[in-house]
């Protein structure tokens, strides 16, 4: 073993919601470990912090969907391309209510909002305001993704019920200008400082599958382990195509091994985060999925649509997760597939 190669204690011995740095040796070490030893080590530390028989399972809606101002090149939603996508307005606070208890009925446990701002407006955001207080009076977790927040509009949300903030570094800090040239990453760090700062949980992540390298994949890993705090819901999303976005011309769909291994190395260097395997499920094997749960994955998005790409259709999620034992806000309601 040589001084870089973690040892079990190091990997394992982390309890629930401590932190430590983690250094890039560190994680490279860990990625290329023999695959039984980097799943028996992530499994530990999974079974250490969470029930492995349970996943949990969001549902996502696009509550303002296209016109964006921001140049994210993988996005279906930036004015900057032409994509199939059509712009509308925030939608009004029934339909949303509406499609939320629909979610929770087909076994969704949590509610999160997207709009495609670069930051909200402050009567928009009071308009979002009233629809998180009502979701939240439906008994489900509330979250909600609305680009750049001010410290007192994160606070606002917070007051009206929300309890997670999704804002996603994206990618590793070495690829990120390839990406994104109308936000910094030192612009999301900020978002994230002032959600946690106002008492909402962070959701936070990225995409993987756009041309980025593995080491890029375990930069982004650190970015998020190395935070103040680190997220409380990690979704690693494989990049889910959209025509005429500029990450077309340098996608390639991660091999399912290296993805079972990054899910592995986000579970040890974030112990008791909840890490969802989000977008790109449409592509993933029964199979593939069922590694990345034994690897320490343990929240999916459910629903036919994420936000304006496919997602796997709810019979085929609540099939899988009985086949393997797992529990889940879906699993206990293969009754309601008729809701949806
Ligand atoms: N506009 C807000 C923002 O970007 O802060 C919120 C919505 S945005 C769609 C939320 C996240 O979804 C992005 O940060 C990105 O990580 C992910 N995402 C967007 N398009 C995707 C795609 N085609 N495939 C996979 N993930 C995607
Ligand atoms: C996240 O990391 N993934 C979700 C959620 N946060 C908002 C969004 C996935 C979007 C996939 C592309 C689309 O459907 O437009
Ligand atoms: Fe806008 Fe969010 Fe899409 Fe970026 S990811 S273009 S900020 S909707």
């Amino acid at each position: 073993m040589n001084a870089v190669t973690p040892r079990m204690d190091d990997a394992t011995d982390a309890p629930a919601q401590s932190r430590r740095d983690w250094t890039r040796a560190e994680a490279e070490a860990l990625y290329a470990l023999p695959f039984a030893e980097l799943m028996f080590q992530a499994q530990t530390v999974h079974r250490r912090n969470f029930d492995p028989n349970h996943v949990e399972t969001a549902s996502l809606l696009s509550i303002k969907t296209g016109g964006c101002p921001e140049d994210c090149g993988y996005c279906s939603q930036s004015a900057h391309f032409d994509t199939d996508v059509k712009a509308t307005r925030l939608m009004d606070q029934a339909p949303v209510v509406e499609a939320a208890r629909r979610a929770q009925a087909a076994g969704a446990t949590r509610f999160c909002m997207a709009a495609a701002w670069r930051n909200p407006k402050d009567r928009d955001l009071d308009r979002v305001c009233d629809i998180v207080g009502a979701v939240k009076g439906l008994g489900m977790e509330t979250c909600a993704t609305l680009g750049m927040l001010t410290p007192a509009q994160a606070a606002r949300l917070r007051e009206a019920g929300l309890d997670f903030y999704n804002h996603n570094v994206d990618t590793s800090p070495e690829y990120y200008d390839k990406i994104i040239t109308t936000r910094t990453l030192q612009d999301r760090i900020d978002t994230l400082a002032h959600a946690r700062d106002a008492g909402l949980k962070v959701c936070c992540g990225g995409i993987i599958g756009m041309g980025e390298q593995v080491e890029d994949r375990l930069g982004m890993l650190l970015l998020l382990a190395n935070l103040p705090s680190p997220p409380e819901s990690v979704p690693i999303n494989m990049w889910n195509e959209v025509k005429g976005v500029p990450v077309n011309d340098t996608a390639e769909r991660p091999d399912p091994i290296a993805l079972v291994r990054l899910v592995a190395v986000a579970r040890i260097l974030m112990p008791a985060s909840v890490v969802r395997l989000s977008a790109g499920r449409q592509y993933m094997t029964d199979e593939l999925q069922a590694l990345c749960f034994l690897a320490g994955a343990n929240s999916i998005f459910i629903g036919d649509v994420l936000l304006t790409t496919k997602n796997p259709q709810r019979n085929r999620d609540a099939e899988l997760l009985d086949r393997l034992g797992i529990k889940s806000g879906l699993a206990g309601r293969a009754e309601a597939s008729e809701i949806r």
